[in-house]
């Protein structure tokens, strides 16, 4: 597979490429879908979440499809009372506020709670062809922390740092109870099918190196190490860390995410050339002409420069408005100019 191929640094014939957020509410047949079922009602339904999964590989010629679910999942059976308010976004509540709070959270039992992805990663496995990965994911511990402690998004994480720098002890409880649960169910998620794992540390950019070290780092090795047991490859993404590549290449993942804020060339060159890269297109790009589109999808390969270990995708997911054809350019930009020698 040659995603997986990339992801262990060795030579490929084209570039892989998927995109981040490639299912969901950009095209007509998710918003379909999405008429019948409630996002949390799709996860619970391995049939549905597999035909949400294979929709957009079945639209374009990419190199992976990743399971429909959602990171906010595993907060469920903690007890976190996870809601999506309509237009909204995620709503927690029972969100974690003390130390009590932090104590009171359950452990997981995976393979029980979590039992309808697992099972939706063996349908999508059995149906995919053997040549494009599937992708399994998680929440990392901080962005999983921050939607307990803010009781949804966040702009600023003013709540996740007051509780981080006021309760240190119980922040660090939670973590490391956040990356027992994320460890366990990356490993089953491999163990259902999953050929790679991606790790989502969103909003970890908004952290400076510092916190990072002493709040984040200690407890993702962990999690890579269960990936790698497992038997598959990692890949580690986080939007706005320019400052933190290195601390991630330190915490773990074959391959590093990067968004559109560093350059790939500088940010490869921050990791290291023994890691992978992922990305890095705006999202906001596939907003351009078509051609334009195209120049600027070869200048991150031109940067990439054939060297074996880049994965193609955007630096932050899809957003909904984005144009259909827009990705067509992209793919067959990528299919007719990539590859590592
Ligand atoms: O009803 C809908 O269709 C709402 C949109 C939506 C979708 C399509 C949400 C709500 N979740 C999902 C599925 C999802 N979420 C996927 C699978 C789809 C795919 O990639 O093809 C994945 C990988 C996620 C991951 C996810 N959920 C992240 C990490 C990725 C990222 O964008 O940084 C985060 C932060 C979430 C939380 C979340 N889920 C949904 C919303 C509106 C949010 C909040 C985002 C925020 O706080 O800004």
């Amino acid at each position: 597979m040659r995603l997986v191929d990339a992801c262990r640094l060795d030579p490929v014939d084209r570039t892989p490429v998927w995109f981040m957020r490639q299912a969901g509410r950009y095209l007509p047949e998710y918003r379909a879908i999405r008429e019948r079922y409630t996002l949390i009602e799709i996860c619970a339904l391995p049939e549905v979440t597999l035909e949400v999964t294979l929709q957009p590989v079945r639209r374009y010629d990419l190199d992976a499809a990743i399971i429909f679910a959602d990171i906010l999942l595993p907060l469920i059976p903690m007890g976190a009372g996870l809601t999506f308010a309509k237009g909204e976004g995620p709503v927690i509540a029972n969100g974690v506020d003390s130390a009590g709070d932090v104590e009171r959270l359950r452990p997981v039992t995976v393979e029980q709670s979590l039992a309808p992805t697992l099972e939706a990663l063996r349908l999508v496995r059995a149906e995919l062809a053997p040549d494009i990965a599937l992708i399994g994911f998680a929440g990392a511990p901080f962005t999983l922390a921050s939607y307990l402690i803010e009781g949804g998004s966040s702009r600023r994480f003013l709540r996740t740092k007051r509780f981080m720098y006021n309760e240190p002890a119980a922040f660090h409880a939670l973590m490391e109870k956040l990356a027992t649960v994320t460890a366990d169910y990356v490993a089953s998620q491999v163990a259902a099918g999953a050929d790679v794992i991606q790790l989502f540390d969103s909003w970890v950019g908004w952290l400076g190196p510092d916190d990072y070290r002493e709040f984040v780092l200690p407890h993702m090795p962990g999690i890579f190490a269960a990936v790698r047991e497992a038997g598959a490859p990692s890949i580690h993404f986080g939007v706005d860390t320019g400052g933190l590549l290195g601390l991630m290449r330190e915490a773990g993942g074959d391959v590093i995410g990067l968004d559109w804020r560093t350059s790939l060339a500088a940010g490869w060159a921050a990791i290291g050339h023994d890691r992978g890269v992922q990305g890095n297109l705006d999202p906001g790009v596939l907003f351009a002409p078509h051609d334009e589109i195209a120049r600027r999808t070869r200048a991150i390969l031109d940067q990439a420069a054939g060297r074996p270990g880049h994965i193609f995708n955007l630096g932050h997911g899809l957003t909904p408005e984005t144009p259909i054809d827009s990705l067509r350019v992209v793919v067959d930009t990528v299919r007719s100019n990539g590859t590592s020698r």
